[in-house]
């Protein structure tokens, strides 16, 4: 952490200096060397080598969020949460849905993707977690344990009906050498690219060779995204 002169008002034997940006306390050492216009550089203590982290997925996906697009019995399959160290092991942008996301994706299967990740060795842990049915507003919470090579935390839950429409994120845990504290995001939108679908309500109909995972393909995917978020993932530290 790098404190720059930027101080509120200081009394300094007398006199004062001008706000010049927010106010920054701590010891009088620091303060002194900060009024000095100094760059003060404050050491963190290293990171532990393990933390824990709670993965509240909050999803909303109905009528009220959705008056245009929804589709009957919307809802959202079982999610697969994993931690691993690389990013893009359960799924990538540009890269090929695995048998298991296809699945996933398609169908809202979870098996073969947690026999996958359950043999990679890249993966610390996997998890799965009890779908949202219609009408789907709700959240999923799990506890997971990172380290600081395997601090990945990814997630991936169908949007049901669709073709092969998920919702989902790949998230560091430890960034520059530090634990993070708290961080909130939007789910990510992706077409695994797997079936050609054009609507939520579509025939299966095999997508082959299969395209790379992307954003929404589709209008119809694409315009339920414009209406809104179909969720958020807050990452907290707990431990
Ligand atoms: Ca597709
Ligand atoms: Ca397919």
């Amino acid at each position: 952490m790098v404190l720059t002169a930027a101080l509120g008002a200081i009394a300094l034997g007398g006199a004062s200096i001008a706000a010049m940006g927010p106010a920054v306390s701590g010891p009088v050492t620091v303060l002194d060397a900060a009024v000095r216009g100094e760059q003060v550089v404050i050491n963190p203590p290293p990171a532990t080598p393990t933390a824990r982290y709670r993965v509240t997925v909050n999803v909303n996906w109905t009528s009220a969020t959705h008056p245009a697009t929804l589709p009957s019995n919307a809802h959202f399959s079982a999610p697969v949460v994993a931690v691993h160290g690389a990013p893009g092991v359960m799924f990538s942008v540009g890269g090929a849905s695995s048998p298991g996301v296809e699945a996933m994706a398609e169908r809202g299967s979870t098996g073969m993707l947690v026999a996958e990740l359950n043999s990679n060795t890249q993966v610390i842990s996997v998890q799965t977690g009890a779908g949202v049915p219609a009408p789907a507003v709700g959240s999923r919470t799990f506890d997971v344990t990172v380290l600081q090579l395997d601090h990945r935390i990814s997630l991936v839950s169908m949007l049901a009906p669709s073709p092969d429409w998920f919702v989902g994120f790949d998230l560091a845990t430890f960034v520059d050498d530090q634990w993070i504290d708290s961080v909130t995001m939007p789910l990510g939108n992706y077409d695994a690219g797997t079936d050609s679908g054009s609507g939520f309500t579509s025939g299966n109909a095999d997508t082959n060779p299969a395209q790379p995972i992307a954003g929404p393909r589709d209008a119809a995917f694409a315009a339920a995204v414009a209406e809104g978020a179909f969720g958020t993932v807050t990452i907290t530290k707990i431990g």
